[in-house]
């Protein structure tokens, strides 16, 4: 009943809201596959039809086994056509938008307005942790947040993210970003917000009793708010910074080379 449903205002039909830069590559997957499903399922209905009502009681159906030359080289043709036209498109489009952008960390590391984020899940929150001002993390300068991330709009945010007991997902739909959190790995991932708001971050991996709890929030501010931001809340997590409190020194070294 999707297609009778209202749209969500400022949402259409489908996906959320894309509010990052490269999203529409994303959605430009998704809508291709999606047009080629709805397209060849009514083309293999109409043709399900068109043969249900031709072959009535006066009518009988001829038919024979499939197993001739020419049965099988249509249907080799066809498989082909839609492998090689249809998913060649999409695999050669996922292979250059992984090659150009999404895995393309060395780009995004190398822009010097760039902000990284280390992120550590586990049941049920989402700890984050900036390096601060002398760019190193695991410093009393560090910003430490809980379940809230905020950024720059237009910079590239790089996340390095890992769980310290099960599987999590960090998943952010509105910038079309979404990757496993795995003990025991650093997984990266980056996205530049396009708009500055207030955006769901959500646990995308069943994860506990209180999965459906660990959310967080993602704030988007202009590039000079994030600044003022971002110098207060260090000064508050160097107040705030306690040596002997060991569980609160989760924070590693960034590695530009991390395996993902
Ligand atoms: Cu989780």
């Amino acid at each position: 009943m999707l297609l009778f449903a209202a749209p969500l205002e400022g949402h259409g039909y489908g996906m959320p809201h894309d509010a990052s830069l490269d999203g529409w590559r994303i959605d430009a997957l998704i809508n291709e596959t999606s047009f080629f499903v709805i397209l060849l399922f009514v083309i293999m209905v109409a043709w399900m039809l068109w043969a249900v009502f031709r072959h009535g009681r006066n009518h009988p159906a001829r038919f024979d086994h499939g197993s001739s030359r020419r049965s099988i080289a249509v249907v080799l043709g066809i498989a082909a056509a839609i492998f090689f036209v249809v998913d060649g498109h999409l695999f050669v489009n996922s292979v250059l938008s992984w090659r150009d952008v999404f895995g393309n960390f060395a780009w995004a590391e190398s822009q010097p307005e760039a902000v990284r984020v280390e992120v550590n899940a586990h049941q049920w929150s989402w700890a984050v942790r900036y390096a601060g001002p002398d760019g190193k993390f695991n410093t009393p300068d560090d910003i430490v947040l809980l379940n809230e991330v905020v950024v720059p709009q237009g910079a590239p945010i790089i996340f390095q993210l890992v769980a310290t007991d099960v599987i999590h997902a960090f998943n952010i739909p509105n910038m079309r970003a979404k990757i496993d959190v795995v003990p025991g790995m650093v997984n990266r991932l980056w996205f530049t917000p396009k708009e500055t708001g207030e955006f769901d971050i959500a646990c995308a991996q069943h994860c506990g009793a209180n999965h459906y709890k660990m959310k967080a929030k993602l704030t988007v501010l202009p590039r000079a708010d994030y600044q003022r931001w971002a110098a207060e809340a260090s000064a508050n997590s160097a107040r705030a910074f306690d040596p002997d409190d060991k569980d609160g020194h989760w924070g590693w070294e960034w590695s530009e080379h991390s395996r993902i």
